[in-house]
C-alpha cells in the first residue's frame, strides 16, 4: 500500500449528504422512521437515485428493489461492490445503514472523478429492508440467492402487512425478487462500512474496526394463548394469564443464556402485545417477538432448543397454548481473510489504528459473504448507542472510516 498515494473522499460533500439524508423520515422525537417501503423510505430512495445520476453513474434497480450505482459496469467483468441500507428501525439514528450507503456512493464517485485505473467495475448498493421489517433481509437475501418463493409468500410485518402487498403498493411484483439473484462469478468482492453500534471501539479509542465475523439471528413471533377473564372476580389460581407466561419466560432468559449460551450470546424480547389489552381483563393472549444472537451456529441451535423447552414447560404449567412462526433465521458468517487483510494494510499505510472484532449486529454482509469474498469496516459509535436517536459518531471518525473504505475499495478493484 505504501506505493499508492492516499486517496481522500470529498468530505464536505459527504457530510452534506449525511445531513440531508438525515432529514428524510426524521420525526419530532429526533428519531428516523424510514421503515422499508414506507413513504420516507421511498423518498430516501428517490433522493439517492438523484445523487447517483448527478454523479454521472449508471442507476440500476434489481427485482428486489436494491438500488445500484454502477461505474464501468460491463456485464462480464466481476465487480467490486460496496453498500449498506437506507431503511431504518422506528426511532432510529441517522447513521445505521445510511452512512454505509453514502460512503459507498462517495467512494465510487471519487474513483470516477480521479479517473483512477481499475480492473473491476464498481457498484455502490442500497439494499432493501435490511432491518427486516418483513423478516430476514430480503434485499441482500435475494441478491445472494437465499430467498425462496415461500419466504416471499410468508414475509409480513408485525402489523400484518405482507411484503407482497407492500411491494405491490409501490408498483413492484414481489416475485421479481427471485430475479435479483447474482451469479457469484459476477462479483470479485463485497465491502460494507457501518457504525459499530456497540461500545468497543469508543471505549478503546480506536477509530477502525475490522470485522472478523457477524452474529447470526434467530427471531420468532410467539403467541401464548390462555383465557381472557374478569380481573376482579377470577381467583389467581383459576387464571390462564398469558402475560404471566411471557413474564416467566423473560425471567428465565439469564438461566437459558448461562446454560446454553456463550460470552457472545444475547436474547431480547423487543415487543409484547396483550389481548384484549384492557386493564380489567386477565390477558387471554400475549403476542411477543423474541430474538437470540451468537457468532456460533451450534450455540444458536442450543439457545433455540433451550427457549422452546422452557416455553413449553411454562405453557404446560400455566395451562397455556403456544404457537410460533420463525421471522428470521440468519446464520453467522466469517469475513474473508483477504478483505480483512486489505483493510488492515490500508489502515496501517494511513497510520490509523484498527481492531479486529466480531459484529453483534446483523448486516447485509452476512448474506453477501455467501456470494463472494466479503468484509466490513466499523467506525466507533458514541457510548455504543444505536437503534436510537442518541446514535452518534464523531465526524473525524466518519472521515477516517470513509478514507479507509475508499483506499480499500480502490485496492480491491485495482
Ligand atoms: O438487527 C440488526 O442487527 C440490524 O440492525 N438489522
Ligand atoms: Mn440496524
Ligand atoms: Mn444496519
Amino acid at each position: 500500500m505504501t506505493d499508492t498515494p492516499q486517496l481522500c473522499v470529498n468530505f464536505d460533500r459527504l457530510q452534506q449528504e449525511i445531513d440531508t439524508l438525515a432529514t428524510i423520515g426524521r420525526h419530532a422525537d429526533h428519531g428516523i422512521y424510514r421503515m422499508a417501503f414506507t413513504d420516507a423510505d421511498w423518498e430516501a430512495r428517490a433522493w439517492f437515485r438523484e445523487r447517483i445520476a448527478e454523479a454521472g453513474l449508471e442507476v440500476y434497480e434489481d427485482g428486489a428493489a436494491n438500488i445500484h450505482a454502477r461505474y464501468k459496469f460491463d456485464h462480464q467483468t466481476p465487480s467490486v461492490m460496496m453498500g449498506s441500507h437506507l431503511d431504518s428501525v422506528p426511532g432510529a439514528g441517522h447513521l445505521d445503514g445510511a452512512l454505509g450507503v453514502l460512503v459507498a456512493l462517495e467512494c465510487v464517485r471519487r474513483i470516477k472523478e480521479l479517473d483512477l485505473p481499475i480492473r473491476h467495475p464498481l457498484e455502490a448498493v442500497a439494499f432493501t429492508d435490511e432491518e427486516g421489517r418483513f423478516g430476514g433481509m430480503p434485499g441482500s437475501q435475494a441478491m445472494s440467492g437465499q430467498l425462496s418463493p415461500e419466504d416471499i409468500y410468508n414475509a409480513r410485518a408485525v402489523d400484518g402487512e405482507t411484503l407482497i402487498d407492500a411491494m405491490q403498493a409501490r408498483g413492484l411484483n414481489a416475485m421479481d425478487m427471485l430475479r435479483a439473484r447474482r451469479n457469484p462469478d459476477s462479483l470479485h468482492a463485497f465491502l460494507e462500512l457501518h457504525i459499530e453500534q456497540g461500545p468497543v471501539l469508543d471505549r478503546m479509542g480506536i477509530p477502525i474496526g475490522i470485522v472478523e465475523g457477524i452474529a447470526g439471528v434467530r427471531k420468532w413471533d410467539v403467541r401464548l394463548i390462555g383465557a381472557a377473564n374478569h380481573a376482579g372476580t377470577t381467583p389467581m389460581n383459576m387464571r390462564r394469564d398469558a402475560f404471566l407466561g411471557v413474564a416467566e419466560l423473560a425471567g428465565e432468559l439469564p438461566r437459558i443464556l448461562e446454560e446454553e449460551g456463550s460470552a457472545n450470546s444475547v436474547a431480547t424480547i423487543g415487543r409484547v402485545e396483550l389481548k384484549p389489552g384492557a386493564a380489567n381483563v386477565v390477558p387471554g393472549q400475549a403476542d411477543f417477538i423474541i430474538e437470540v444472537r451468537d457468532t456460533d451456529p451450534e450455540v444458536l441451535n442450543r439457545l433455540a432448543n433451550g427457549f422452546r423447552r422452557t416455553l413449553s414447560a411454562i405453557a404446560r404449567r400455566r395451562d397455556l397454548m403456544f404457537e410460533f412462526d420463525v421471522l428470521s433465521d440468519i446464520e453467522p458468517v466469517k469475513c474473508d481473510p483477504g478483505v480483512m487483510a486489505a483493510i488492515a494494510e490500508v489502515a496501517e499505510a494511513m497510520a490509523v489504528r484498527a481492531h479486529p472484532m466480531p459484529s453483534g449486529a446483523a448486516h447485509d454482509t452476512q448474506f453477501m459473504a455467501r456470494l463472494t469474498r466479503a468484509g466490513m469496516i466499523f467506525i466507533p459509535s458514541k457510548d455504543g448507542r444505536s437503534h436510537s436517536p442518541a446514535e452518534w459518531s464523531a465526524w473525524e471518525d466518519i472521515e477516517t472510516g470513509a478514507n479507509v473504505a475508499l483506499n480499500t475499495l480502490y485496492r480491491l478493484a485495482s
